[in-house]
């Protein structure tokens, strides 16, 4: 089996969706994990989010990189943190300097962007080995919106970071995943009965966030029922387009953003995926879950 080192950027603790995704990483032997950075929003809080997530999966070897707090966030998940200081693993402040080490320790490296993207654009401006660079993102919207919407909207990922992503596809590879294929990542209700009716430590730690963030997050995101179904899990698109490519379609496409995070044509073709089996990616992804 192929080991692929990984580093995540995520805003984790805000929308649920990240919390799942990097889970789900960590559990996958397919992957190493190798650091976690957090960014856009209380990333202290950020930080320990991930500490306690790490602590509890046993992989405190994992680096916790904190990004600079530019958006307030909502802390949804502060109350399943309760009063965790006991952390001995490394976390550091130096966003760059921790990414610039991570890729002169590593060959092969790939970035799975869950969030805004101006920490990590700032660090790839100053890096001078950009072929280096393997970047897979969620965010924009091609031809969908959010879900229910079926013309391309504003993507909250892209508003947060526009002239930051325009600026990067000019100088590295992307690959990106839009709304199109992410917006309805669900885990139905047969799927989630599978997960209601396991033991597994990780899937508690994954149920236990879910329904502290239903009943604590005042944002926007739409409710699910929390007997039924999970909310939208955008990101978990990304390790699953890692793994499971051939369940998406994907296009090289002219295209960037404009000011209000909508995609719009441009100069530089990027890798963008436009459709996905969608049915048979849950499926995985929920046998992964209940597997490892
Ligand atoms: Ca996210």
């Amino acid at each position: 089996m192929n080991i692929n080192n990984i580093i995540i950027d995520t805003d984790i603790g805000d929308d649920i969706d990240d919390i799942w995704a990097v889970v789900y990483a960590l559990i996958n032997p397919q992957f190493k994990v190798r650091a976690i950075s957090v960014t856009s929003g209380n990333v202290d809080y950020k930080a320990k989010l991930v500490a306690k997530i790490l602590k509890e999966l046993n992989q405190t070897d994992v680096l916790i990189i904190k990004g600079k707090a530019i958006l307030n966030g909502c802390n949804a998940q502060q109350r399943w943190l309760n009063d965790f200081t006991d952390y001995e693993g490394e976390i550091t402040n130096e966003y760059n300097l921790a990414y610039q080490t991570l890729f002169n320790k590593y060959n092969d490296i790939t970035i799975f962007e869950l969030g805004p993207i101006n920490d990590l654009a700032n660090f790839i401006k100053s890096f001078n080995n950009k072929e280096k660079i393997n970047l897979i993102m969620m965010g924009g919207a091609y031809k969908k919106g959010y879900l229910g919407e079926d013309k391309p909207e504003a993507e909250a990922n892209l508003i947060y970071s526009y002239s930051a992503f325009n600026e990067l596809i000019k100088s590295i590879k992307i690959t990106l995943l839009p709304l199109d294929v992410c917006r309805s990542l669900i885990i139905n209700k047969e799927l989630y009965q599978e997960l209601l009716k396991s033991k597994k430590k990780n899937i508690k730690l994954l149920l236990d966030n879910y329904h502290i963030w239903q009943s604590d997050y005042l944002g926007g995101a739409k409710k699910f029922n929390l007997l039924e179904s999970t909310s939208v899990l955008f990101d978990i698109v990304v390790p699953l387009y890692y793994l499971y490519g051939n369940l998406f379609k994907v296009e090289n496409l002219k295209i960037k953003s404009n000011e209000k995070g909508c995609l719009i044509e441009g100069e530089k073709e990027i890798k963008i995926a436009t459709l996905v089996n969608e049915n048979e990616l849950m499926n995985r992804y929920v046998a992964d879950l209940l597997r490892y």
